[in-house]
């Protein structure tokens, strides 16, 4: 009895610490409010995204432009995001890179494939280093 009762305990030890370890890497991602919403990156930058349409089965551009804290252009980050299925990983493209256009506008395409939950998970760097993490989610 006594055994099994140690073995229920360390059982738990490490639920709680695994479940402590996934949560904040899971949190880093701030869940992005809707489209054309400014957002906030920190005190410097602020950015709003918005897709070329309704997202859909097929390819949609998401479209992220960026502005400095006095409200000009700014093309000086590197932003990636990574487009999958939350519910299932054989989606997950990996993090590509935006692609400036000619206005400065950072370009994804976001191939959904699929009906379901999507989300992209999007990674902002100054200098190759990460300045802002943020989760766009939707239903198709
Ligand atoms: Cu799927």
């Amino acid at each position: 009895m006594r055994i099994r009762f140690n073995h229920l305990l360390q059982l738990c030890i490490l639920t709680v610490f695994f479940i402590a370890v996934a949560l904040p890497a899971h949190a880093k991602y701030e869940p992005l409010p809707g489209e054309g919403k400014k957002i906030e990156i920190g005190t410097e930058y602020s950015f709003v995204y918005q897709f070329d349409k309704k997202p859909q089965l097929g390819v949609s551009i998401l479209k992220i432009q960026v502005v400095d804290k006095d409200g000009k252009q700014d093309t000086s980050l590197k932003i990636t995001g990574d487009s999958g299925m939350p519910s299932m990983s054989h989606h997950d493209t990996g993090e590509k890179e935006f692609k400036l256009n000619k206005k400065g506008t950072y370009l994804l395409p976001v191939d959904v494939v699929m009906p379901g939950g999507w989300a992209v998970k999007l990674v902002f760097r100054k200098e190759d280093k990460v300045i802002y993490q943020g989760i766009i989610t939707f239903d198709i």
